[in-house]
């Protein structure tokens, strides 16, 4: 009896735990303001910092490569204005419990020997003290996209793990409150650290030198890459002998889509999707120049860093549109699964863009079957014009050549179908395909999908047909 009574309680216990595991969120996880380009203002960072507290992450990284005392005059001190600004910022970052993680990336120029070392050392000190008297506590040096030309790099892993240590080491000796250093090696995906099987000399260098405390981040195989596995990540945490924590390329549009090389044209609009679901140290997103729309992905994000074990991307995307959209949640869905795709020749991420779409695209090609195109050019139309009259004026700013584009595009879309129907093109779809080119120095959108179709259709009219 007593036994029996012994094996319902711990299977009780055991039923009950199994039902709702306890969420664990990775220690580190938040936004990283790290992408090319105009950096964002005050008013976003204090924005961005309050959307944190409020999905639970718990850092921001202030790294805009576009700030001069940031990358390219790093030596130089913010000037009082400028400080005065962090210092603000840093404020609001205290308030809302969010770490403020200042980064430098001093890798340019930095010199690691003799007398210009020590100044340097001496300068990027001076440079994090400033810091630390506005209360910055978390500190960053990163040393990424030193490649040349050629893809080349002549960095040092050995004398760049000597310079962080001794960072990290001065830090420690004078304060008793700052976090462990955060880096990002010179190469920072997977594919990079290899050649011919081997580990290259300067990740294997890196590693071996680098004080096991201070934090490395990565982007996983590629710098923007579809997904890092759990195998992924156990291969480059037991290369850099630590935990190593990720720095994710998505939302970020600051690279080119197309030859022509025009960026921040298409907005990421999707989920975050395809990260490990192991154990890990940090995450951070690194978002898109659009402050609002990159709230979509982020607020995703969030939800898979507190709790990567049960993440769902779909649920989690609805809930991300509910929340920011209310009652316009529907068309910006429509609008955003055009939006969600980013490739180029080395950077592949997010869902395709509208599968459905394309699907019946598709069917309208290849069979002659209409319905489905039609009710999805009708659907998108609509939801093209509700969110042109209804959006607020802080998403249109971001979003209005885009929402064109996709209105344009279903205009060129139904005059391909009824070419298709008439068995016969209509002349106005050449003319309004050049229109659709020649804005997308402005806005890409639904490459795969919507816009496809219309090239696909004058293909199919071009073609001397076999039968
Ligand atoms: F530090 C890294 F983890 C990283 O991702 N660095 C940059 C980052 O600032 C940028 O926003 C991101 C997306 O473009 O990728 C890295 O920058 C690159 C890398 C390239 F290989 C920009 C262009 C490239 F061709």
């Amino acid at each position: 009896m007593k036994t029996l009574n012994l094996l319902i309680i711990a299977a009780l216990v055991l039923m009950s735990s199994v039902g709702s595991a306890e969420a664990i969120p990775i220690p580190l996880r938040g936004v990283i303001e790290g992408f090319y380009g105009t950096p964002w203002t005050f008013d976003d960072r204090a924005d961005i910092i309050d959307f944190c507290r409020r999905n639970n992450l718990n850092s921001y990284v202030y790294a805009p490569k576009d700030d001069p005392y940031h990358r390219e005059q790093w030596r130089k001190p913010y000037p009082p204005d400028k400080l005065a600004e962090l210092e603000q910022l840093v404020a609001v970052a205290q308030k809302n419990k969010v770490r403020f993680i200042f980064a430098v990336s001093p890798g340019l120029d930095l010199k690691y020997k003799g007398a210009a070392g020590d100044e340097d050392f001496r300068l990027m000190i001076r440079k994090l003290d400033a810091m630390y008297q506005i209360g910055v506590r978390d500190f960053a040096i990163f040393f990424d996209d030193l490649k040349d030309a050629k893809g080349n790099h002549h960095e040092s892993g050995k004398a760049q793990a000597e310079f962080l240590n001794r960072v990290q080491k001065n830090l420690r000796e004078r304060y008793k409150d700052v976090a462990p250093l955060i880096t990002v090696p010179t190469e920072y995906f997977y594919l990079d650290m290899i050649k011919g099987g081997k580990l290259k000399a300067y990740t294997r260098d890196l590693a071996a030198t680098l004080d096991p405390r201070i934090v490395v981040l990565y982007t996983g195989r590629g710098v923007v890459c579809d997904g890092i596995t759990d195998s992924e990540l156990a291969e480059v945490n037991r290369i850099f002998g630590r935990e190593v924590g990720i720095w994710w390329n998505y939302p970020v549009n600051d690279y080119p889509l197309t030859p022509d090389g025009n960026r921040n044209v298409k907005l990421a609009l999707g989920a975050i999707e395809k990260l490990p679901s192991a154990k890990m140290t940090a995450i951070f997103f690194n978002p898109m120049g659009q402050v609002q729309l990159s709230k979509i992905a982020l607020a995703t994000g969030a939800v898979y860093a507190n709790n990567p074990a049960i993440y769902d991307s779909a649920q989690a995307w609805d809930k991300a549109l509910q929340e920011q959209f209310g009652s316009l949640a529907p068309q910006m869905r429509i609008f955003a699964e055009h939006s969600r795709h980013m490739e180029n020749s080395w950077a592949k991420v997010g869902e395709p863009d509208a599968p459905e779409f394309a699907t019946a695209a598709f069917l309208a090609l290849n069979e002659h079957n209409f319905a489905p195109l039609e009710r999805q050019l009708y659907e998108t139309e609509r939801a093209a014009d509700v969110l042109l009259r209804r959006l607020p004026q802080k998403y249109l700013a971001e979003c209005k050549p885009q929402l064109e584009q996709l209105r344009l595009i279903v205009q060129a879309d139904r005059i391909a179908l009824e070419s298709l129907r008439a068995g016969q093109l209509d002349s106005r779809l050449e003319g309004l395909r050049k229109e659709i080119a020649a804005n997308e120095t402005q806005a890409i959108i639904s490459e795969e999908a919507g816009r496809k179709f219309i090239d696909d259709v004058l293909n199919h009219f071009a073609k001397p047909r076999r039968k």
